[in-house]
């Protein structure tokens, strides 16, 4: 038996940010303190991603209860991994997996197969005597490229800065200033508008300018008139505006009162989260206007708006299905905004391996639990730096205060971060996390030069 044997594994419900049932998960090895993990989940989900098993019984919390993805890990999971070595993070993954026997980890459960793959890495921190960054870095760098993707696409790994993937670092963080979409009540038809601090020159400088950026935002809403200007699930205002632009506007204006210059000191960024209005093979624009696009409209929109906002990243501009449509969208905007790829994506190997190959996107949002364990998704950001993608760590819409995203994006060395707005405790363990990462000068920033 060595340090690192699993000695033993415990889960239970506890509940997320949203007041949602979710997993927790133990482990400990030959004697040493438990590993401790929570799992997030998101509300505008691809339908591509690994599922998350609820219990489905309407009698008890509205069927969102995760007893079965609990017992599963309580029986079944335990017995298999009891005696194994918690270290090689990839055996205990593909062991999960062989148990599962699914493609989408539907008879575990996703959820219950990512907590015990996280709750694996601490467990091994724990034995060891490091922290999390050490271990999450010792599997990152063990972790080895999947079969290469013969990439269509023009994206250059050359433009990309040579410490990202390489050295550790302190992220430059994408964060939500105003929520509309599946996250604030639907007066929005885009899900988030974002800024990110290119021009900041360490994370605690970064940090400072967007909280002064939503400090002034909040006022801004509030003097013309949007009065209980209520926040979102993910922190970021949510008011009852009357278009998107209206939204970028007022980001703009947030920025400059801010004492900072748009487009130099801070971009901005969309999550169009365009699935959620895709429907019968057009974009419904419900919320703002009734309108139906096709995907062209759609990127002519969008370029329209890059024309004229200092907008730097684009997320699921379209939907998770409309390949053709996103390869048009990269061919007219991908030289000069990152086109990341969320529900279209979900994290998933071989659907980012057919976007490389099929000249789709530029970038790619890493959600642990999309795809269910920390070596996929490992695998998933292996993959994208090898082909030149920017891999941006993210949050889910439900959190918990687990910190491991934040821990994470500093061992990949990922470069970028996006977590939600800066209120709203479960946004926040993960941006102090990286204040208390940022004290340690093994960690570098290389803020707005993670674009090339
Ligand atoms: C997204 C995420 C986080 P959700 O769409 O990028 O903002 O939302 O977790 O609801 O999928
Ligand atoms: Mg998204």
């Amino acid at each position: 038996m060595s340090a690192t044997t699993i000695q033993s594994v415990h889960a239970r419900e506890i509940f997320d940010s949203r007041g949602r049932p979710t997993v927790e998960v133990e482990i400990s090895c030959s004697g040493a303190r438990a590993g401790r993990a929570m799992v997030p989940s998101g509300a505008s989900t691809g339908q591509f991603e690994a599922l998350e098993l609820r219990d489905g019984d309407f009698n008890r919390l509205d069927g969102f209860g995760v007893r079965k993805a609990v017992s599963h890990v309580n029986g079944e999971v335990t017995q298999a991994l009891i005696g194994l070595d918690a270290n090689d993070q990839s055996a205990v993954d593909r062991r999960m997996r062989e148990l599962d026997g699914t493609p989408n980890l539907s008879r575990l459960g996703a959820n219950a197969v990512l907590g015990v793959s996280l709750a694996c890495a601490y467990a091994t921190a724990e034995a060891k005597g490091i922290s999390a960054v050490e271990q999450f870095r010792d599997v990152w760098q063990r972790t080895t490229s999947p079969t290469a993707a013969s990439p269509a696409s023009k994206v250059s790994t050359s433009k990309r800065h040579p410490q990202v993937g390489q050295q550790p670092l302190l992220p430059l963080p994408m964060v939500n200033m105003i929520s509309g979409g599946l996250h604030a009540g639907r007066n929005l038809d885009f899900q988030d508008y974002l800024i990110i601090p290119v021009g900041a020159t360490s994370y605690p400088q970064a940090f400072d300018w967007i909280v002064t950026v939503y400090r002034r935002l909040g006022q801004q809403l509030t003097k013309a008139g949007f009065e209980g200007v209520l926040v979102g699930d993910e922190g970021g205002y949510g008011p009852k505006l009357t278009s998107n632009e209206q939204a970028l506007e007022f980001i703009i204006r947030a920025i400059e009162a801010s004492g900072l210059t748009p487009g130099q000191d801070v971009g901005i960024a969309l999550d169009v989260a365009s699935t959620h209005f895709y429907r019968d093979g057009s974009y419904q624009l419900a919320a703002t206007g009734a309108a139906r696009l096709s995907a062209d409209d759609v990127i002519e929109l969008l370029a329209s708006w890059v024309d004229r906002y200092p907008i730097i990243s684009i997320e699921d501009g379209l939907a998770e299905e409309d390949w053709s449509g996103w390869q048009r969208l990269t061919q007219r905007l991908g030289d000069r905004v990152q086109l990341i790829g969320d529900d279209l994506f979900v994290t998933n190997v071989a659907r980012l391996r057919r976007g490389i190959e099929s000249g789709v996107g530029n970038s790619v949002l890493i959600k642990l639990n999309q795809i269910g364990t920390l070596s996929d998704t490992l695998a998933a950001m292996r993959l994208a730096f090898d082909h030149g993608y920017a891999p941006v760590v993210s949050a889910r819409s439900g959190e918990t205060e687990d910190t491991t995203i934040a821990d994470l994006v500093v061992a990949t060395g990922a470069g970028q971060l996006k977590v939600g707005s800066v209120a709203r405790s479960e946004r926040l363990s993960k941006y102090n996390q990286l204040l208390r990462l940022a004290e340690n000068p093994a960690y570098g920033y290389i803020g707005g030069a993670v674009f090339g």
